[in-house]
């Protein structure tokens, strides 16, 4: 079914997402990059519908974003998560806010970016968004910022993630949070998840112990109105998926030093890294990322669940 918003902006609801959403049941949107970009077939359509399950054991509602055909969706079924992960690498557009109004006008079928699903889990009304790692500010590159950071500046939707990707400039993507007015929650951490670490040494401005306390952060910044965007609520990777910072920086060096000497650049970048690092680990990373997906899947769900009891 089709629903008419503001702005023509037409977005496809799933029945069982509409339905949660006019019964003001919980509901935690999910992105569509990661199954495209971020992780290989088969671990991709695996891991997009253990996060979907993991929301749902919380007592929420999973809401995965994508495009298909042109058309926005919100809730997609297991068999449009399959087709969209069995597409060959490189031949899905990765929609982030630039991007939206080309895949629709060209009938496309593609992916959201967390910046592309923020702006559609708000048209939709939808407040939480869990995801892996937001993009940052690359390495060596301080005008490669990702509009993650600027949709998060933007858009009044809380992103449950594991802090930005360790591939990133972590100090200086700190700090374009800090101009946008993003707050920056540890979970039971006072440091930034490091995304495959625990920790980043970037200190938080708050520390939350409960999804009852992240819910109360929530409530308030959408009761300031719209001169408030997103929040970050960073949940650190499971202990036991965690790795070590030597081997991590040791891999992520590497494969920034390749990156540059082939020559990549823009949209491509996160991608290559992700997969490279996983190479160089030998699979660790890739463990890592998928486990801090579902981990936050289920926290971002107990967090909407506390908020909708508020
Ligand atoms: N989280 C993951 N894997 C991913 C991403 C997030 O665990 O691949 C995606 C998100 O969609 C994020 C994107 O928006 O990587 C960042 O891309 P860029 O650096 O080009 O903005
Ligand atoms: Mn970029």
């Amino acid at each position: 079914m089709h629903i008419a918003i503001p702005m023509s902006f037409k977005i496809e609801i799933s029945n069982e997402v509409k339905r949660a959403l006019l019964e003001k049941r919980p509901v935690v949107a999910l992105e569509s990059t990661l199954i495209t970009h971020g992780l290989p077939y088969p671990d991709n359509v695996s891991t997009a519908l253990s996060m979907e399950e993991a929301v749902r054991k919380s007592g929420s509602t999973p809401a995965t974003i994508a495009i298909l055909e042109g058309i926005i969706k919100v809730g997609i079924s297991k068999e449009d998560i399959e087709a969209l992960a069995r597409k060959p690498a490189g031949s899905v557009r990765k929609c982030s806010r630039r991007d939206l109004p080309l895949s629709i006008a060209l009938k496309e079928d593609a992916s959201t970016t967390v910046a592309g699903t923020m702006i559609i889990a708000h048209k939709a009304g939808i407040k939480i968004f869990a995801t892996g790692g937001i993009g940052g500010v690359h390495r060596g590159a301080p005008h490669d910022v990702s509009a993650d950071l600027i949709e998060l500046g933007r858009t009044p939707v809380a992103v449950v993630c594991s802090g930005a990707k360790a591939i990133l400039d972590l100090p200086l993507t700190a700090e374009v949070l800090e101009t946008q007015g993003v707050p920056l929650i540890g979970y039971g951490v006072n440091e930034l998840p490091g995304f495959y670490t625990r920790l980043s040494g970037i200190a938080v401005d708050t520390v939350a112990e409960s999804p009852e306390d992240v819910a109360k952060i929530i409530d308030a910044s959408l009761n300031l109105g719209s001169s408030q965007g997103g929040l970050i609520i960073g949940v650190p990777v499971p202990e036991e998926h965690a790795l070590p910072s030597t081997v991590m920086n040791k891999a992520v060096d590497q494969a920034i030093g390749e990156c540059s000497s082939q020559g990549i650049r823009g949209k491509a970048v996160t991608p290559f890294l992700l997969k490279r690092v996983s190479e160089l680990t030998g699979g660790e990373s890739r463990k890592a990322n998928v486990s801090l997906l579902i981990n936050n899947a289920y926290i971002a769900g107990q967090i909407a669940k506390a908020l909708s009891l508020l």
